[in-house]
């Protein structure tokens, strides 16, 4: 009752002052320009997830990576059906199988082994393209439970060198969900967009643009876009601007593209995190589907 007398009051004043939100760490509506693809892009790459499997010449499974966060990737979470990318989330009370392709690879490298829990999954254009500059976007309805992160992104190999600089390699959080009507009052039915440089260690640097609303997220469809110049990045929701951001310089390397699902935690145990984002609200036998319609890549005309 109080949180939802809470929201109207921060609704009303919302109204009253567009830039509240921001003070408050609170989601705002995409309120900037609206982007104008036809006339300033052309496309150069898509996947529309057509057919009934992953199409190799442009993704693989992000199979090495066996143990992440609050639970594990696995090649069989992701599927292709009814002309979208599915990866599903669902609760294993027996280990999945390592796959026969990376069985030999395991056996001589160290992994983190698969164990009773949530098992979701992660595709990577790794290894297959990159892209420079342009536009990128997907069209997805994203995973319906508390403790899930969706996320539609782009990495490159020199992100981990740490040099006090974003130009050699960022992270682009293109959109992040992991705030599902969550315990945090004012979330729910929003995004969080960002980037990432200098490595994940001590000398990592980042910065958000913060949360921004998308319509229904869960239940319909909406797109989430990046234009990537070399001066900046401009994040859009349904082709309207969120946000810019610069901050320690814009890559000036070709990029690969990611879709993934995770589960907040860590070792492999669900819980709630430090981002607010609360323990997945699923039980087992429960499932929840991150559904992706296209990813689509434009280059300047
Ligand atoms: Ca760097
Ligand atoms: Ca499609």
């Amino acid at each position: 009752m109080l949180s939802r007398f809470i929201k109207i009051l921060v609704s009303v004043l919302m109204m009253i002052s567009p830039s509240l939100p921001h003070l408050f760490s609170l989601p705002a509506i995409p309120n900037g320009q609206q982007l104008d693809l036809d006339s300033r892009f052309e496309l150069v790459w898509s996947d529309e997830f057509e057919g009934d499997k992953l199409d190799k010449t442009k993704w693989q499974y992000n199979w090495w990576e066996t143990e992440r966060k609050g639970g594990f990737w696995h090649d069989d979470m992701v599927s292709v059906k009814n002309g979208n990318l599915v990866i599903t989330t669902a609760y294993f009370s027996e280990p999945l199988e390592i796959p026969n392709a990376y069985k030999g690879y395991f056996l001589t490298h160290d992994h983190k082994e698969y164990k009773e829990g949530w098992y979701t999954g992660c595709i990577t254009g790794q290894g297959k393209q990159e892209f420079l500059y342009g536009y990128y976007e997907c069209r997805a309805i994203l995973p319906k439970s508390t403790g899930m992160w969706s996320a539609f992104w782009m990495m490159n190999s020199g992100v981990s060198n740490v040099d006090g600089s974003g130009k050699d390699g960022t992270e682009v959080d293109i959109f992040e969900s992991m705030y599902y009507k969550d315990v945090s009052w004012g979330a729910g039915d929003c995004v969080v967009s960002g980037i990432h440089y200098d490595g994940y260690g001590e000398g990592h640097q980042g910065d958000s643009i913060g949360k921004w609303f998308s319509n229904n997220p869960y239940e319909e469809f909406n797109t989430y876009g990046v234009e990537w110049n070399e001066k900046e990045y401009i994040f859009y929701i349904n082709g309207v601007e969120t946000g810019r951001l610069s901050t320690g310089g814009v890559s000036q390397n070709p990029e690969y593209l990611l879709l993934s699902c995770e589960v907040a935690g860590e070792n492999g145990v669900a819980n709630a995190d430090s981002r607010g984002t609360g323990k997945i609200s699923m039980l087992p036998g429960d499932t929840a589907e991150f559904i992706v319609d296209y990813v689509r890549v434009y280059q300047y005309k």
